[in-house]
């Protein structure tokens, strides 16, 4: 009888929540633990990313925005009157308003994001400032094959993939994902390719550790997600926030490290931890220039633009189908 119980309190989980279980239970049960970045996106975590996003620490976003604002004519050319924009991880949806004023009459704008209801209100928030772009979001993970709504013929399709969002894949994952972007946009598309490049270390670990501790909250949430939504029972106070860049891997990596001995329950499961022990929470790639369209012309996709700021940290590509 209890276990008809739980069979039925669990088919009541929507297949998104199932799938997040079975996700943490599979990552904490491999040696090295692990957990994907993808789940940091609830509504806490996406309002901390965009604190993140705001650090003096955190130069991505900024950067990006600068080589963005440089270059938007030359991607408004590119694209020329009446295209679609397609964005992969679309969060806030603060950079794309960079495009919508620089291109000829932009048709419509299809946001991708895991996040539904933080995306669902920065899509309101757009259409009411560009109320002639037909808006389409579709709440989902660009992680897995999508199925992209019709858009309007005429114009050019654009993907907008910005601000190294690419990074959180393993580079053969990045090779499957710019694959998939090529076969869903289809012949003639173009993708606009923001990623953060290869620098010191000094300045990739603080982007990744600020002083007000914001990162170190935004990597904490993610257990107190688990708690909330899995009914695990995470102690936040015996995890210690961790980023490191690993050269050897050209990657920033953050992990959360256990204090202490301690063991931790989900259903009927249990972890154990041994001091010190970390969970891998987020790869953070670093690509060189050549190394990344390397991987995109493996992908199908042929160079165009490539710009970058004047201290080389931050890099926007144009590849086209
Ligand atoms: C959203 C994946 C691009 O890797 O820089 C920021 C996420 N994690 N601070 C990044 C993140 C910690 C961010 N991306």
């Amino acid at each position: 009888r209890a276990s008809t119980l739980l069979c039925a309190a669990e088919s009541h989980e929507t297949p998104e929540r199932a799938a997040f279980r079975a996700d943490v239970i599979e990552g904490l049960s491999a040696s090295p633990k692990q957990l994907s970045p993808k789940y940091f996106y609830d509504e806490a975590g996406s309002r901390l990313f965009d604190l993140i996003c705001r650090l003096p620490e955190y130069y991505p976003t900024r950067t990006e925005l600068g080589v963005l604002k440089a270059h938007a004519g030359d991607i408004a050319a590119i694209a020329g009157p009446g295209a679609s924009l397609v964005e992969f991880g679309s969060g806030s949806s603060v950079k794309v308003r960079l495009l919508l004023d620089a291109l000829e009459r932009p048709a419509a704008y299809v946001p991708i994001d895991i996040s539904g209801p933080h995306m669902r209100a920065a899509v309101a928030a757009l259409a009411r400032d560009y109320p002639t772009v037909a808006m389409t979001p579709v709440e989902g993970d660009f992680t897995r094959p999508l199925e992209l709504p019709h858009l309007g013929e005429g114009g050019r399709r654009i993907g907008f993939f910005p601000g190294s969002t690419i990074g959180n894949f393993t580079p053969s994952e990045a090779g499957v994902f710019l694959t998939h972007a090529r076969q869903s946009l289809g012949e003639g598309a173009a993708l606009v390719l923001g990623f953060d490049l290869p620098k010191e270390r000094a300045v990739l670990e603080a982007a990744y550790d600020d002083h007000q501790g914001v990162t170190a909250a935004f990597n904490l949430n993610l257990l107190t997600r688990i708690n909330r939504e899995l009914g695990a029972d995470f102690d936040l106070a015996a995890f210690h926030h961790r980023a490191l860049f690993n050269e050897a891997e050209s990657r920033i990596e953050m992990h959360l490290e256990s204090r202490a001995a301690q063991t931790v329950r989900l259903d009927d499961a249990r972890f154990t931890f041994v001091p010190g022990e970390t969970i891998h929470t987020e790869n953070s790639y670093k690509y060189a220039a050549p190394r990344l369209m390397g991987m995109a012309q493996a992908a199908g996709w042929r160079q165009g633009a490539l710009w970058t700021d004047p201290r080389g940290w931050f890099a926007v590509a144009v590849l086209e189908a």
